[in-house]
């Protein structure tokens, strides 16, 4: 790793949405080559702060495990080094295998919401124009897709915060659902202060978080509801606020449609009845409903969801929900405050608007619109009929891999292209995706690690991390921003955009795949131009210089003064054809079966302040494993108690239906898989909920007991609640490496 210039970089952190701004300045040689010291950077998200991720994220670059050349599995089945010339023809020809057997839409692509801007616009591009597949999705379906989805229906246009991060300085009100922000984005913490001061932070959690933590000594109120009833809790203050005349009346006149149809559906919510679904008390429910709207009156006052609600079957219609109550009170685009949600991933937000979704084009267009169609076309120099269809979201995308065709479903993908995501570890039920990575004829990942999800591969592609590579990010609030190179990267690892510049030769693609980032950007200038993210306006030399760039942002007629990016959307109007915001009323969710045995519990999974996401990252930094070396159950001591679990014990967590012997086993007969943790009990939790974080592979991770379920609207997976069983369990304690079960179970292959 040899460090560009003396000077320090001025960057941003790799990981979460919040982008925390960094600068990157090279450091005496260490043992394993020179390094780079890490020092927040003042920036209006972060003021400096980082987190621990953050402040450890450069060891990284030089870690011993990093891939440094590209790995082809052999007739024996080792992954060993090959030239990459001889990486990438094979990749070619696997490719057109693929597809001269089975046709274009064998083969697929499975992108993440942490590449760059111009490496997710050149993904999309690569699918439908190098490939010629319909089949891409990413891992952003598990994250943003109930959001967006919610987001585009109400408002026509999905930007998480419509607003600074700055703006929510000024709110003596926030309702915060389903967040757990001083674990997931730390430094964002600052910009609660003024709620907290003013006494008026509610954290809507079936634990009692960190984030919860922070209402304590008055700053403001838990409520703890039943895991997936929120959107009855919405319901139930959209109820309160509508009952007591609480609505903002000339608001609604002039910038919505459809209150008539919300007020009928939330009539038969009245708070004792919301009480009894989700034990949060009516008193608090009345109490919450009139200080937001007190403060809507004549403060400021924030409506903010994060996964804890969104993650769900039903997540599209409990954000609307949401957004229905944020209406209600007159919020969204007035001066008094807002609705948004939290992106998660480092570039979430850009991920999801230049065609890396199933259905999308760049600019956050609909691959079905026949304008949208045309105007990529042009901008690509090829026929319109060149550019597939919409192809399949996540959950279904994994769940075809390998599949035959049949005379019920068309044949599923059989060559997989994975850029950016540990799908092993992330997806709903890692088992069946397991299964379908080798069920596939060919699997291509391009990772800077050996992730659990490269380790199945059959071509291992080492691409750059951060700190090495050219591009931009878009934030949280769908600001703009550089990600710039430190340090020069090893020497055999390369850009992904080299990468798809390289095949795409290879496969005689149709149009250019250039592997310089600024000249990809340009041409997601132009690809963007017209459409709801617009960047057309936005240059590199302008990022340079500081400016802070909000799209829409397009590009200025000739003469007239550059347009300066858009902050705050809704001022004026939202974006819909007629400029008004739409009410939507949703169906109520059947209700959760009552706990019917002993050990049965809903189990909600999420995040540690420590690890991110799959752990493919943090899992490799020591003093973030030493944190956190482990996967534990929470559990409420009285719940441990019935079972005769103690602290530290180990428990195995199995789905409650293959117990009750309802159902499955599944297609292959195979056992349950369960997840093997140790309890750690606190009275932080409901006695009958659970909790899991997920980022830790093998036995231990959580997604082995979650389901392939999806919310209908989003094609988000059921990641917050699953009917599981705890028991304690046998451990036998393995000579080296994890624990194993010693009491049968694990499935049917090797699951480490
Ligand atoms: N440390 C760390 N930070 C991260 C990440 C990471 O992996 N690690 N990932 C980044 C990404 S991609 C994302 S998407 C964000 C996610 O950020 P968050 O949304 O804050 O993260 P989660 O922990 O998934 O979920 C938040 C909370 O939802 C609660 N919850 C679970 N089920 C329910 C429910 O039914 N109702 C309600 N009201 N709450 C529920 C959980 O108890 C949890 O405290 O974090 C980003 N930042
Ligand atoms: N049970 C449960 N499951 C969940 C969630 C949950 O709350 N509960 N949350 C979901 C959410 S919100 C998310 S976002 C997903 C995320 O889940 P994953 O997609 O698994 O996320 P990561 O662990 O960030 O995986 C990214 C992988 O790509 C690599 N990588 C990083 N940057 C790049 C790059 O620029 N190019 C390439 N080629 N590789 C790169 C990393 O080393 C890592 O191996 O997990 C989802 N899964
Ligand atoms: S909060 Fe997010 S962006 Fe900031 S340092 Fe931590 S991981 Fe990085
Ligand atoms: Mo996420």
């Amino acid at each position: 790793m040899t460090p560009r210039t003396q000077a320090p970089a001025a960057t941003h952190c790799p990981y979460c949405a919040l982008q925390c701004a960094m600068s990157l300045s090279p450091t005496a040689s260490g043992a394993s080559g020179p390094a780079l010291k890490v020092a927040g950077r003042d920036f209006p998200t972060n003021r400096g702060g980082l987190c621990r991720k953050g402040w450890t994220a450069a060891e990284l670059l030089t870690h011993p495990e990093r891939l440094i050349e590209p790995l082809l599995r052999g007739d024996d089945g080792e992954l060993r080094p090959v030239s990459w010339d001889v990486a990438l023809e094979r990749a070619a020809a696997e490719v057109r295998k693929a597809q001269a057997a089975h046709g274009p839409d064998a083969v697929g692509v499975f992108g993440g919401g942490g590449l760059t801007n111009e490496k997710a616009y050149l993904l999309g591009k690569f699918a439908r124009l190098a490939l010629g597949t319909s089949r891409i999705d990413y891992n952003g379906r598990f994250c943003m897709s109930s959001a967006a989805a919610a987001g585009n229906r109400a408002f026509g246009v999905d930007r998480g915060l419509p607003f600074p991060v700055e703006d929510l300085g000024a709110a003596d009100t926030i309702l915060l659902l389903g967040s757990n922000v001083a674990e997931t984005m730390p430094p964002f913490v600052q910009h609660l202060a003024g709620a907290r001061a003013a006494g008026g932070l509610i954290v809507v959690d079936p634990r009692r978080s960190a984030t919860a933590a922070l209402t304590a000594d008055g700053a403001g109120t838990h409520l703890a509801p039943a895991p997936h009833t929120d959107l009855i809790l919405l319901l139930g203050l959209a109820h309160v606020v509508l009952n007591d005349g609480l609505l903002d009346r000339s608001y609604l006149a002039r910038r919505t449609e459809g209150l008539e149809s919300v007020a009928r559906s939330v009539a038969p919510w009245w708070p004792e009845r919301v009480q009894a679904a989700t034990g949060v008390p009516a008193t608090l429910l009345r109490e919450t409903a009139g200080r937001l709207a007190q403060s809507a009156r004549t403060g400021s006052c924030y409506i903010l969801t994060g996964r804890g609600i969104e993650q769900h079957a039903d997540g599209t219609d409990t954000v609307t929900a949401a957004i229905n109550l944020a209406l209600l009170l007159g919020l969204p685009g007035s001066a008094r405050g807002g609705y948004g949600t939290l992106t998660g991933q480092g570039n979430g937000q850009g991920g999801r608007e230049h065609g890396q979704k199933s259905d999308q084009l760049p600019g956050y267009r609909k691959i079905t619109d026949a304008g949208a169609r045309a105007h990529m076309a042009r901008v690509w120099g090829v026929p319109e009929a060149a550019i597939p269809g919409p192809g399949v979201p996540a959950v279904e995308l994994l769940a075809s891999l390998g599949r035959p065709a049949s005379p019920e479903k068309p044949g599923g993908v059989r060559c997989l292209f994975v850029h950016g995501a540990n799908v092993v570890v992330s997806a709903p039920d890692v088992t069946a995706v397991r299964e379908g990575l080798r069920a596939l004829d060919f699997l291509v990942v391009c990772d800077f690690f050996l992730s659990e999800t490269a380790r199945e591969a059959d071509l291992v592609l080492p691409v750059l991390q951060w700190a090495e590579e050219e591009g931009t990010m878009t934030n949280l609030e769908g600001r703009v921003l550089r990600r710039r190179r430190a340090v020069d990267p090893p020497a055999g690892a390369r850009s992904e955009l080299w990468i798809m510049h390289r095949l795409a030769a290879l496969l005689d693609a149709p149009s250019s795949f250039p592997d310089d980032p600024e000249t990809v950007f340009e041409e997601l200038r132009l690809a963007s131009a017209g459409g709801l993210a617009d960047y057309s306006g936005i240059t590199y030399a302008r990022l340079d210089a500081g400016e802070a760039l909000h799209w829409p942002c397009p590009d200025a007629a000739p003469g007239a003064p550059p347009h300066a990016g858009t902050p705050r959307l809704f001022a004026e109007r939202f974006a819909h054809p007629d400029g008004r915001a739409r009410l939507v009323a949703v169906r109520t969710p059947a209700p959760l079966p009552a706990v019917p045995t002993a050990g049965a519990f809903t189990l909600a999974t999420g995040r540690l302040l420590e690890h991110y996401q799959s752990g493919a990252q943090t899992r490799r930094v020591a003093a973030l494993t030493a944190a956190q070396p482990e996967v534990r159950l929470s559990l409420h001591p009285a719940a441990a108690a019935q079972l005769g679990i103690a602290d530290g014990a180990w428990v195995r967590v199995r789905r409650e239906r293959a117990v009750a012997g309802a159902g499955l086993p599944g297609p292959s007969a195979r056992p349950e898989p369960v997840v093997l943790a140790r309890a750690e009990l606190t009275s932080g939790i409901r006695p009958d909920t659970v909790f899991l974080p997920f980022h830790f592979p093998g036995l231990a991770a959580a997604n082995r007991v979650t389901e392939q379920r999806t919310d209908p609207i989003s094609g988000m997976p059921e990641f917050k609640t699953t009917r599981v069983v705890v028991e304690p369990a046998v451990v036998e304690p393995a000579v080296a490496g994890p624990p194993l079960l010693a009491s049968a179970v694990p499935s049917h292959r090797e699951e480490q």
